[in-house]
């Protein structure tokens, strides 16, 4: 049981309360007890077990401890179902279409009487949320754009999502097989994966399958038998077992890794050299020439192992044979975070705190670049209040070596693509951010003369989360990516990767361009809490799926050529 699931129930608790129009203040409790389990470091269902005492945590009463308890040990809450049956069963989807919250669901429900989406696209395409409370023709138009890709979207999730999963049904699995891996698109890290594809060995197949469709979570069991099953968790994500002998798990994890097209693509490759090939081995004639690893599989194609990150047949196999694959950026060799968030926006933890985590993670810097006036709602930080925090940020610096604490800010592009904060205090920071955070919707051309007006301004450093896109909710903004990116070299600007899941933006498609385009990257978290650090996972997998090298992104730098690449060409 992991703290994030938690915090889902509550907050969808909170959304619920929230429709219904009941007290704030209650319904706040529960977003708040949501934000404290999710940042919370040690598991909570390990705390329990230890007897420690849940309501030491901040804003945990008894009755919030006892509902955290329930949900450990039951893996559900009892209240949240009660609340879910007093309502319409298709008003909670509503939530998950971008821009309507609980009081946009409430005003949709009571004032027009929608309770599913179908219901929503009907109202809107007719014309009849206009006239509600604060909606016009324009928001109307944003519902069904917002329809529209959540349907598009629909039955993908998140690759955090799918890892969490896949390593709980890995663990649960691994006491009855030999060997027991995920593979598919979750394997090749892909943003988000359409189901999960599991891979084992076992000397006892029927237990194994016995475990596999009585996991826990599990909704329904569409598929059972010796060698293949399928079972839908309750979040409606698949997940396919297959099980296998011992000497096919080299060929067996190379097919169900996929991709399709490069399989498709090795396939080929293998019939010109007279070779077949199969998730059961590699075969010349009736002889198996390989199978038991993947490593074999690919020598007897002539080929060096290649990442599971680059199996998408985008040159890969051509690079692989020519002895020019990229020799893959690594976790590792990440020595610091340049986009990052304190108390003094909407972060969760002082500047201090932030600073020992990155020491803890054994980085050489971060940088905390809080949000700038503009985005109101989280608390963004005008002219004088940056001075007074970049002050801070150097006091706290004092007090944390080993680190250097970068004096930072996540400056706002407004619409006309001028900074939200004036030149003479985005000279003092360090490393300056630009980012969009509204007016996601400009026509193309006039949204790449704002960004490219942006990173005209010589203070600015990175690009922040270049497309704005969030993932299942909100499509990228519009405009000309290769100008964005030859005014980005121009100027020296870094494009950023940013680490969130929600985002992972730019993309490896995107950011893969950038670098051919002779962009440098920054890959960041843009973390809000010391937990969120660990996010750099995600940055690392987009870039690694960008073809991107250590000398590509910025921050593999040590500090002072970091420094040193971050001041501007002066021209
Ligand atoms: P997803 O689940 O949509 O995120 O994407 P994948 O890549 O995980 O695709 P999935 O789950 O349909 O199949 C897993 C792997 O199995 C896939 O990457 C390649 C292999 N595979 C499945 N069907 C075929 C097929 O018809 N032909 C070939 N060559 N490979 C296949
Ligand atoms: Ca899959
Ligand atoms: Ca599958
Ligand atoms: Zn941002």
């Amino acid at each position: 049981m992991d703290n994030s699931r938690i915090a889902r129930l509550f907050n969808e608790v909170a959304d619920l309360l929230d429709i219904r129009g009941e007290n704030p203040f209650r319904v706040r409790s529960y977003r708040t007890a949501a934000r404290t389990v999710e940042d919370h470091s040690e598991d909570l269902a390990a705390v329990l077990r230890d007897g420690g005492d849940l309501t030491a945590l901040p804003g945990i009463g008894k009755d919030l401890a006892a509902k955290i308890a329930e949900i450990i040990e039951t893996g559900k809450l009892g209240f949240l179902d009660e609340l879910k049956a007093k309502l319409p069963p298709g008003l909670p989807e509503l939530l998950r279409l971008e821009g309507v919250g609980p009081k946009k669901v409430k005003l949709f429900f009571e004032e027009a009487g929608v309770d599913s989406i179908e219901n929503l696209d009907r109202a809107a395409r007719e014309g009849r949320l206009r006239g509600l409370d604060r909606m016009g023709e324009k928001s109307e138009a944003g519902i069904i754009r917002a329809i529209e890709n959540y349907r598009k979207h629909i039955g993908r999730f998140r690759l955090d999502d799918g890892l969490a999963a896949g390593a709980k049904i890995l663990d649960s699995l691994k006491p009855v097989a030999d060997r027991v891996v995920a593979a598919g698109s979750l394997r090749r890290r892909r943003e988000t994966i359409g189901d999960l594809d599991i891979l084992a060995v076992s000397s006892d197949p029927s237990a194994l399958t016995d475990r596999f469709v009585n996991l826990p979570g599990t909704a329904s069991v569409p598929a059972r038998g010796p060698t293949r099953s399928s079972i839908r968790l309750e979040g409606g994500l698949q997940v396919d077992l297959r099980v296998m002998e011992g000497d096919e798990f080299g060929s067996a994890l190379l097919y169900f890794t996929g991709s399709q097209a490069h399989n498709i693509a090795l396939r080929r490759r293998a019939r010109e050299m007279g070779l077949k090939v199969s998730e059961y081995g590699i075969f010349r004639g009736e002889e198996k020439v390989a199978g038991e690893t993947e490593e074999d599989c690919y020598r007897a194609l002539e080929l060096p192992w290649i990442p599971p990150e680059l199996r998408e047949n985008r040159g890969e196999i051509e690079a692989a044979e020519d002895g020019r694959l990229p020799r893959l950026i690594e976790l590792e060799a990440i020595r610091g975070d340049l986009q990052s968030h304190s108390t003094a926006s909407d972060g969760k933890e002082s500047i201090m705190e932030m600073g020992r985590a990155a020491g803890r993670r054994g980085y050489g810097y971060i940088a905390i670049t809080d949000h700038s006036r503009a985005v109101r709602v989280a608390g963004g930080l005008d002219e004088k209040q940056l001075a007074r925090h970049l002050e801070e940020i150097e006091r706290a610096g004092e007090k944390c070596p080993g680190v250097r604490i970068l004096k930072g800010v996540e400056v706002d592009i407004l619409a006309d693509g001028t900074l939200d904060l004036a030149d003479a205090i985005l000279r003092e920071c360090e490393v300056v951010v630009a980012s969009i955070h509204s007016s996601f919707r400009l026509p193309r051309k006039e949204m790449t003369r704002r960004i490219v007006r942006a990173l005209t301004n010589p203070h600015v450093n990175i690009l922040g989360h270049p497309t704005g896109r969030m993932l299942l909710r909100r499509e990228p903004c519009d405009f000309d990516f290769e100008e964005v990116v030859k005014a980005a070299v121009g100027e020296g600007v870094s494009l950023e990767i940013n680490g969130h899941p929600a985002r992972l933006d730019l993309n490896d498609v995107l950011a893969r361009r950038a670098r051919e385009l002779g962009a440098r990257l920054a890959v960041n978290t843009d973390a809000h809490s010391s937990a969120q650090l660990d996010l750099m996972t995600y940055g690392v997998f987009t870039a690694r799926r960008a073809w991107l090298e250590d000398r590509d992104v910025i921050n593999t730098l040590p500090l002072e050529e970091l420094l040193a690449a971050l001041n501007r060409p002066t021209r």
